[in-house]
């Protein structure tokens, strides 16, 4: 078993790199809860087959997968993608996985948050979350790095790092009082920076609008490089989302990063709006204490929910008008890596998209 370290990443030396550095790897969790993914996650499935193969491509994949599940899953991968048994609650391997810290020699060591299924019992999205509280442990010792265990609620998809000391975060998730409330602001910065290293928050207050995890910043605005915010942005002044991404824009613009940069923002138009069809939210199992779909219900649509691996960008599309455009950005955004789209609606019907289904192991030595 990895050695569970009581010290924090600061005081050792470690730190949170950016998501564009080399990885040594990519973990992502096999779908199968049918009250979360529709027609028995079978839709589900074949949206994380085509993302794997994309990733595979670029950097070596590992898949958790139940014992049910198993079989079905070696079946559809391709052999070069590494299965673990594992038991988890649901796929979001972003949030319930470790984030990973490294040091200067390039070691690498894990730090697990505590999960509560972005809400425990005041608004989370299901219980029991036992097993995916576990899924950061698991994965260190899978990879024999020693693993922190701060005591703090957190999911990784509520922060975003630029690996230079500053990180971006949402006060609708980080200071909700489903999370951490016994912890003032200046605590909750005082952890992230002895757990990632960091020395900057720069703090949006809300996210996406209706998005179930209260506002993670991965669905919203994310550092595409030192100094360059991808915001998820609407021309309609009309759309509930206007507002948040207009405060978020006033406030990025007036920043500057841990480095003392200003940022520059590059707006990046939501697709649709999205709304559940009849069809897709009557295809989800209704079981007491899961999240209800009802069609018309609106989507937490957007671009910059992306992953980026070794040499290449994946974001999600959806048939939409918006599509080329967002490809377009991420082309300018990312000059020396392939962009690569994946269909996103099946992802995003579970509540996220391919940023929160996909957690990066950074090179190291
Ligand atoms: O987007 C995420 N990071 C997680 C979404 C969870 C949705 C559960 N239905």
């Amino acid at each position: 078993m990895s050695a569970t370290l009581t010290s924090t990443p600061a005081d050792d030396g470690y730190r949170m790199p950016a998501e564009w550095d080399a990885h040594r790897g990519c973990f992502l969790v096999w779908p199968e809860r049918t009250d979360n993914w529709r027609l028995g996650a079978k839709p589900a499935q074949g949206a994380w087959r085509t993302l794997i193969e994309t990733i595979a491509e670029a950097e070596p994949v590992t898949v958790l997968v139940s014992a049910r599940q198993y079989a079905v899953a070696r079946g559809l991968l391709p052999d070069h993608v590494r299965l673990v048994e594992t038991t988890t609650n649901d796929a979001w391997v972003r949030d319930t996985g470790p984030s990973f810290v490294v040091n200067d020699a390039g070691d690498v060591r894990g730090v697990s948050w505590s999960f509560n299924a972005w809400g425990g019992l005041r608004g989370g999205l299901y219980f029991p979350w036992d097993a995916d509280d576990l899924v950061g442990p698991k994965i260190c010792d899978l990879e024999r790095v020693p693993v922190y265990r701060p005591d703090l609620v957190l999911e990784g998809g509520s922060i975003d790092i630029d690996g230079e000391g500053t990180v971006l975060t949402t006060e609708e998730c980080l200071l909700n009082d489903n999370r951490n409330p016994h912890l003032s602001r200046e605590q909750i910065e005082e952890q992230l920076h002895s757990h990632l290293g960091t020395s900057k928050v720069i703090w949006l207050p809300r996210g996406v609008f209706l998005d179930e995890t209260d506002g993670h910043i991965d669905n919203f605005a994310r550092f595409a490089a030192p100094g360059v915010v991808m915001l998820t942005w609407t021309d309609d002044e009309s759309d509930p989302q206007y507002e948040r991404s207009a405060e978020a824009l006033t406030i990025l613009e007036r920043e500057t990063d841990a480095a003392g940069r200003p940022l520059r923002v590059v707006k990046i138009h939501q697709p649709g709006p999205l709304t559940f069809t009849a069809e897709e939210a009557g295809g989800v199992d209704s079981v007491p204490g899961s999240q209800p779909r009802v069609a018309g219900e609106r989507l937490a649509g957007s671009y910059v929910n992306s992953y980026l691996g070794n040499g290449i960008v994946v974001l999600p599309v959806f048939d939409d008008p918006h599509d080329a455009a967002a490809v377009a950005a991420y082309q300018e955004l990312f000059p020396g890596r392939t962009v690569r789209t994946v269909p996103g609606r099946e992802i995003l019907l579970g509540g996220g998209n391919v940023h929160c289904i996909t957690q990066q192991l950074p090179a190291g030595h």
